[in-house]
């Protein structure tokens, strides 16, 4: 493979984290939310076997945070998702698919509730900003809708709450999952979650102010070393091993939350004020007619899945995509996640993956692995 460089300008954000990353030895970056996010370190499988071992510290400063707030905040923010907000209470956070006026997705984000009229909105990859502003103009919302200076920390992986504990203190260890509370670092009030995009268990620290990011990034390094923590990042192959949905990659503003298998999230009858709430009623009555799916690819090592994968059946009609794919060393096969037409979902289907070096035999699984 010959990947060219990522030409370096102001367009593409550092974060307040990448000098620490890049003493760390980051050998690949993607771009998200026009931000660096790194993606590899060691190589994606010993990154991966360090995860599920010990504990990494992640820049995940590209999940920026649209930050809502005013009288119209919780208003505004049930007006963007079918997931009904009415019994969240400060100190959550909730996971809420955002759809637009068609029931298609514009973004995956956590809700973070501070206070009824201050809230953040840690967003996946889209330019969720403007929706937002646009809607809070266009109904004469009062509220201010902006991107603050707030850069998610995330510490993850088994031995992440000895660490968390050691910079924190032991009050860490009493958070619930999707809670979060405020702790103290050098002064400096933090917004720490037990979250992360990884099921190998862990925290977010929502770090205010881009000048606290490297003592803090030092700090963990320092407090974990007998811990082997180590920088890491969002691990391709744990995260379709764990179903953790990439926007942009398995799901587009084409699908519906339903066809996400993101429907556990939503409530739509009740979330009254949704504004993608006609549309997905309606097309909630017949159910989605194609839906994701953990899908077991056989053969070697499949390449790098940046385009959509055909699935087709036995008569070699398409029947679907997939989206994310990776070799798995734990449960030694192709671990990938795909969108299949309801006639072919049904588990232990057998499919063909049209992989770029060639059709694959594939079946569709009950469930992903973590
Ligand atoms: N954390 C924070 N912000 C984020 C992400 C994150 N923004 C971008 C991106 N990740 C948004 N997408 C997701 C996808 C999955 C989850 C969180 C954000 C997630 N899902 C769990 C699951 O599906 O099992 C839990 C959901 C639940 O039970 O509520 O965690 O990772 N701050």
């Amino acid at each position: 493979m010959n990947l060219p460089l990522l030409s370096p300008s102001r367009r593409l954000r550092r974060t307040p984290f990448s000098d620490g990353v890049e003493a760390a030895g980051v050998k690949a970056y993607t771009v998200y939310n026009h931000m660096l996010l790194p993606t590899v370190f060691a190589s994606v499988e010993e990154d991966y076997h360090h995860l599920k071992a010990a504990v990494q510290v992640w820049d995940v400063a590209c999940e920026r945070q649209v930050e809502i707030r005013g009288p119209d905040a919780a208003r505004l923010v049930q007006m963007l998702t079918p997931r009904d907000l009415r019994g969240m209470l400060p100190g959550q956070c909730y996971y809420v698919p955002i759809v637009d006026e068609t029931g298609g997705m514009l973004n995956d984000p956590v809700a973070v509730k501070l206070a009824e009229d201050r809230w953040w909105i840690s967003i996946a990859d889209s330019d969720l900003l403007y929706w937002i502003k646009g809607l809070a103009y266009g109904y004469r919302l009062d509220v201010l809708v902006d991107e603050p200076d707030v850069s998610p920390l995330a510490v993850q992986g088994p031995r992440a709450e000895a660490l968390m504990a050691r910079v924190f203190g032991d009050g860490v260890s009493r958070l619930r999952f999707f809670r979060f509370g405020h702790f103290d670092f050098q002064g400096r009030d933090m917004v720490i979650a037990r979250s992360g995009y990884s099921k190998q268990g862990g925290f977010e620290i929502y770090v205010e102010g881009g000048d606290i990011g490297m003592p803090l990034w030092q700090a963990l390094m320092e407090a974990g070393r007998d811990l082997d923590v180590r920088a890491g990042c969002p691990n391709l192959i744990e995260r379709v091993e764990s179903g953790l949905l990439s926007y942009g990659n398995d799901m587009t503003d084409d699908n519906t939350p339903h066809e996400c298998g993101l429907g556990r999230f939503c409530n739509t009858q009740s979330a009254i004020g949704c504004i993608g709430r006609d549309a997905l009623l309606r097309v909630a009555q017949e159910g989605p007619v194609r839906q994701i799916r953990a899908i077991e690819i056989d053969g070697p090592r499949v390449g790098i899945c940046d385009r959509h994968w055909p699935v087709t059946d036995s008569a070699g009609r398409v029947v679907g995509r997939v989206s994310s794919a990776a070799w798995s060393p734990d449960f030694g096969t192709n671990v990938a996640i795909g969108m299949v037409r309801m006639t072919h979902w049904e588990a232990g289907t057998e499919l063909q993956v049209a992989a770029p070096d060639g059709l694959r035999a594939a079946r569709v699984r009950d469930g992903f692995w973590n």
